[in-house]
C-alpha cells in the first residue's frame, strides 16, 4: 500500500462502458475522486483491443496497437488504469510481453515511429480493482465508508482476465481462489457467498457471444443456476463485458433456455464501484444506479430496482 496518495491513472475507457454501460464509467469516475485519486482521460486511445478478438487473429497487430495506447498514457507520466478484464487483458499482457521480448520491442517501436510515438514501458497497466486493493488498499477505503449492509447477500463474479495468465497478474500467482475482490466487497458489510463454480467464465469472453450467443447463454446459465441456489441478492463484478453478458445474458437465458431453468431471472448486476460508493454514502443516481426504463437496447436490462431499495432499506 502506497504512503502517500499519488494516485494519478490515465483512464482506459475501452468499448464496452462508454457504448454499453456508461454509468460504469460514472461511478468509476465518482468513487476515485472521492477516494483522492486523479483521472487523466487519454486523448486518441482506441480498442485496446480486445484479446479474445484481435489476439485471436494476428498477434503483431494486437501488439502494437495496444502498445500504441499505453504510450498515451505514457506521456503523461502515468500507468493506464482500465475498469474492463478485457482491456487489462490486453494492455498488461502486452506491457509484460514487451518488456520479456526485446526484438519484439523495437519492432513495435520502429512501427510505432511512423506515427510519431514510442513505447518505453515504465508504467505497468493496472485495473479498477488493482489500484483499489493494492495501490490504495483495504485500510484506507475503510476510513470512507459510511453505512453499512446488514443484511445483502453478493455473488462475486471475478470473470478470466482479472486472474489468468496468473504469472503477468499481480496477485502473487494466486488464481485458483484469490479472494482480493470479496475483501473489498465485504468492507461494505455485504457478504460474498460461496457458489458452485465461482472462477468460471461468463460466457461472454473470446468472441463467444459474438459468435454464438446461445452457447455463451449457456455458460451463463450454469453460472446463474449457481448463484441462485446460493441465494444471492446481487450479482457483482469488475468487467463491463462480463457485465452485459450477465445483465443482457439474463434475458437471453431466459428465452433460450426456458424450459430447463424454472422461474425466470431477474438478480441486478452491479459494478463494484457502484457497491462501494453506496456505502461511501453517495447517491445511488450520481453512481449510475438508475431505475429501469422501457427503451428497448439500452441497459440496465435486469431492473436494479431490488438493490435500490435495499440501499434504501439498510443504508439510509
Ligand atoms: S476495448 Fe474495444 S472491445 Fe473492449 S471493452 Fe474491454 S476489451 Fe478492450
Ligand atoms: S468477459 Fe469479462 S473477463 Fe471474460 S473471458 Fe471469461 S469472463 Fe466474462
Ligand atoms: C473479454 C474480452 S472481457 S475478450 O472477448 O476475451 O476479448
Amino acid at each position: 500500500m502506497s504512503e502517500q496518495k499519488d494516485w494519478r491513472y490515465a483512464f482506459f475507457l475501452g468499448c464496452v462502458i462508454p457504448n454499453r454501460y456508461p454509468m460504469i464509467e460514472r461511478s468509476i469516475r465518482d468513487v476515485f475522486e472521492e477516494l483522492g485519486a486523479e483521472l487523466l482521460d487519454m486523448p486518441g486511445a482506441s480498442c485496446c483491443p480486445a484479446p479474445g478478438v484481435f489476439r485471436g487473429f494476428h498477434i503483431p497487430t494486437w501488439l502494437v496497437i495496444a502498445a500504441r495506447n499505453i504510450a498515451i498514457a505514457e506521456e503523461m507520466g502515468v500507468s493506464t488504469m482500465t475498469g474492463c478484464n478485457g482491456c487489462y487483458g490486453t494492455l498488461r499482457d502486452a506491457w509484460w510481453d514487451l518488456e520479456h521480448d526485446r526484438e519484439e520491442k523495437k519492432h513495435v517501436n520502429k512501427l510505432l515511429a511512423k506515427i510519431g510515438k514510442e513505447y518505453k514501458g515504465n508504467f505497468e497497466p493496472k485495473h479498477v480493482i488493482q489500484a483499489l486493493y493494492l495501490d490504495m488498499g483495504k485500510e484506507y477505503i475503510r476510513g470512507f465508508i459510511k453505512h453499512k449492509f446488514k443484511d445483502l447477500k453478493v455473488a462475486v463474479h471475478y470473470g478470466c482476465h482479472i486472474v489468468k495468465p496468473s504469472d503477468k497478474r499481480p496477485w502473487d500467482g494466486e488464481y485458483e481462489n484469490p479472494t482480493f475482490l470479496d475483501e473489498i466487497v465485504e468492507l461494505t458489510g455485504a457478504t460474498s457467498i460461496e457458489y458452485k463454480e465461482k472462477f468460471m467464465c461468463c460466457g461472454a469472453g473470446g468472441a463467444v457471444r459474438t459468435a454464438v450467443k446461445e452457447v455463451a447463454a449457456d455458460f451463463t446459465r450454469e453460472k446463474l443456476v449457481n448463484m441462485r441456489e446460493a441465494g444471492a441478492d446481487i450479482i457483482l463484478n469488475v468487467c463491463p463485458f462480463c457485465h452485459l453478458q450477465l445483465d443482457l445474458g439474463q434475458l437471453e437465458v431466459n428465452n433460450f433456455y426456458k424450459d430447463i431453468i424454472g422461474e425466470q431471472f431477474h438478480i441486478p448486476v452491479i459494478y463494484i464501484t457502484q457497491l462501494l460508493g453506496v456505502a461511501m454514502g453517495m447517491d445511488p443516481s450520481r453512481l449510475g444506479l438508475i431505475k429501469n426504463h422501457d427503451l428497448k437496447g439500452v441497459s440496465p436490462f435486469i431492473s436494479i430496482q431490488p438493490f435500490l431499495d435495499m440501499v434504501k432499506e439498510q443504508l439510509i
